[in-house]
């Protein structure tokens, strides 16, 4: 027996269509124009009935936490909170990953969710929870919608949007109470942050320092993040032309085109961008927050300005560095006023991003019959339409994915950032194709992270959604395994998956589906898949082998090194880093798996200690 079984009493039953039309009217009138969910038996059965009469759509999924990332996506690509409906108890507890998601990537989502009556607390036991604790433990706040549901409702969406953007819970018990007079206040602040909804003051100071480390430096580097998104047309307009380099966090690609000669490449607190850094006698940030960039040191000696919208702890992350809360708007007006005093050779950033490229390309490596995560990436990139959104899960496959899927708009390469959790790519690219009608979608997804979420596969047919999932199939969780000890750590069988043909399981969820072992098939297959109105799955069977070193070269000491010294611009010094970066620099032959060989025109010679170990979380 369940809950929902219970028979409810009367008022209850009454009050709850009021208390869903609350919840529906304020999403409407927030902009929201879908919503997620898996209902339970209870009143969130009258939320869905709700939604549909307020003119809002309901879509349902297999998993919370995937209807989560879908609503959240659709939060990400249209500014108005995404919507979630789930049950009470293992409903709510379930979605809890993707609501850690939206607060991590600061997304704007409205969780509604059933729960025992307060009244009933103390008799029923069964799928009762602490929801505000279990919701408040990852959302910015949680509210209770009773007896006035209208305060409620508007109170949620008002607190998710408030800058930081996060989830908020609302728990419906529409026989409680939810007055500032009810017997539990109605709003739980999970973050001291959340309550603030006041705009950000300028700090005219530290704008003023800004301004005048801005006029003496001569190689200064900007870096842009997911604050920077909301204002991507005025960052993009002070920097364009510039010659300033500008490097991006995830989260922010695009804001300044791929395209572009200011474009560096990515920022994620790794080594990849540490040549660029290094040379930096000034960095600028721009609304990067700190939940953006993996654990690692900040050893660069350039001093740091950080313009925020909302106090992020910018000073403890770039040690020593000065946060200014400010709209950024006005911190990009300064860098406009100074872009031209710096002495960067022409287009340093697009030479800094292709230095970064080609060396990928060096370490790309795959046995007869696979194909290398590089030529995946590349392959796809050459056949897809510029205007296409990627999506990309959590994994060494992201490795390969991040630098080299480039695009000119924001919010083409969506990822996981914050939270960098698996099962992200296809419920986001769910999301992202069913608020961008006629942009078709490429989820990038590893095995592992695909079956967290293989059913969802059935929604996308359902749907009818142009949806691509091209999975990196390598039977494996790579990216642990190369983080893995020789000994001591569960070998093979603490990483290792059995064989999978997820074509022959996205078939029988009625999708199509093909495999690929090389590039021509792939481009076969996804020209294929563009120019069907439904989804298709290709599964991929790719070479880990490279991974070792796509890992040092982001985030390990070969990173560290440039082929191309920009401090000193002498060839022959920038021939020798050139010859060290190829050879990986550490002596460290290691494992590129039995049977490997290089695939035709490769040349690079980087093989790199498979233990080696790289900073960052996975
Ligand atoms: C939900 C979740 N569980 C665990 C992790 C830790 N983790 C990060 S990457 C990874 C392996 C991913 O394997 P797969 O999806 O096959 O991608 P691959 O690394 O093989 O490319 C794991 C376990 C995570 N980030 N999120
Ligand atoms: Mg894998």
């Amino acid at each position: 027996m369940t809950g929902n079984l219970l028979r409810r009493p009367a008022s209850e039953a009454a009050a709850s269509p009021a208390v869903a039309a609350a919840i529906a009217a304020a999403l409407s009138e927030a902009g929201t124009r879908l919503v997620f969910g898996v209902p339970g038996g209870g009143p969130n059965l009258d939320v869905v009935g709700a939604v549909a009469d307020a003119g809002l759509r309901f879509v349902l999924a297999h998993g919370e936490t995937a209807a989560a990332i879908m609503a959240a996506t659709c939060a990400d690509l249209t500014g108005s909170p995404g919507a979630v409906v789930v049950t009470r108890g293992p409903g709510l507890a379930s979605a809890v990953n993707g609501i850690a998601h939206a607060a991590l990537d600061r997304l704007p989502l409205v969780v509604v969710a059933d729960t025992v009556p307060a009244r009933d607390a103390g008799r029923i036991s069964h799928q009762r929870l602490d929801q505000d604790a279990l919701g408040g433990s990852v959302a910015k706040a949680t509210v209770t919608a009773g007896g006035d549901p209208q305060r409620a409702a508007e109170l949620a969406v008002r607190l998710a949007l408030v800058p930081p953007a996060g989830p908020v819970v609302v728990n419906v018990d529409p026989g409680g109470s939810s007055g500032p007079a009810g017997e539990r206040p109605p709003v739980q602040v999970a973050d001291g942050r959340a309550g603030a909804d006041e705009p950000a003051g300028v700090h005219g100071h530290a704008i003023a320092a800004l301004g005048e480390a801005l006029g003496t430096a001569r190689r200064p580097v900007v870096l842009l993040g997911l604050g920077a998104l909301r204002h991507a047309a005025a960052v993009r307009a002070a920097l364009a032309g510039s010659g300033i380099p500008v490097l991006h966090t995830y989260r922010a690609r695009g804001i300044v085109a791929d395209c572009a000669a200011e474009a560096a490449g990515l920022f994620t607190g790794g080594t990849m961008e540490s040549p660029l850094l290094a040379a930096a006698d000034l960095i600028v940030g721009l609304g990067v927050d700190p939940v953006e960039l993996i654990p690692a040191p900040w050893d660069y000696p350039a001093p740091a300005f950080l313009a925020t919208e909302y106090p992020a702890g910018s000073g403890r992350y770039f040690t020593g560095g000065t946060e200014i809360v400010t709209p950024l708007p006005a911190a990009a007006q300064v860098l406009a006023a100074h872009r031209t005093g710096h002495r960067w050779p022409e287009a340093a950033g697009r030479t800094a991003k292709r230095d970064v490229i080609e060396r990928l390309g060096w370490v790309a490596v795959a046995a007869p019959g696979r194909l290398t995560p590089q030529d995946v990436v590349t392959t796809a990139r050459e056949i897809a339409p510029a205007h296409v959104i990627a999506t990309v899960d959590s994994g060494a496959h992201m490795l390969a994915v991040m630098p080299l899927w480039l695009v000119d708009e924001p919010q083409r390469l969506l990822i996981s950032s914050g939270l960098a959790t698996m099962g992200y790519a296809l419920p986001a690219a769910i999301g992202a194709a069913l608020c961008s009608p006629g942009v078709p979608v490429i989820a990038f997804t590893g095995d592992g992270g695909l079956g967290m979420t293989l059913m969802e596969v059935e929604t996308t047919v359902r749907l009818g959604l142009r949806v691509i999932v091209i999975v990196f199939n390598d039977s494996a969780l790579s990216l642990i395994k190369i983080k893995q000890r020789a000994s001591g750590q569960g070998g093979d069988e603490a990483v290792g998956y059995g064989r999978t043909s997820f074509a022959a399981a996205a078939e029988a969820m009625g999708a199509a589906a093909a495999s690929a072992g090389d590039r021509s098939e792939l481009a076969a297959a996804l020209s294929a898949a563009l120019g069907r109105d439904g989804p298709t799955l290709i599964d991929a069977r790719v070479d880990p082998a490279g991974y070792p070193a796509l890992l040092d070269l982001t985030r390990g000491s070969t990173g560290r090194h440039s082929s191309r010294s920009w401090a000193d611009a002498d060839p022959r010094k920038a021939r020798k880093l050139r010859t060290r970066g190829r050879r990986g620099n550490h002596g460290s032959t290691g494992d590129l798996g039995s049977g490997s060989r290089r695939t035709g025109h490769r040349h690079g010679r980087a093989r790199l200690g498979r233990r080696q170990r790289a900073p960052g979380g996975a």
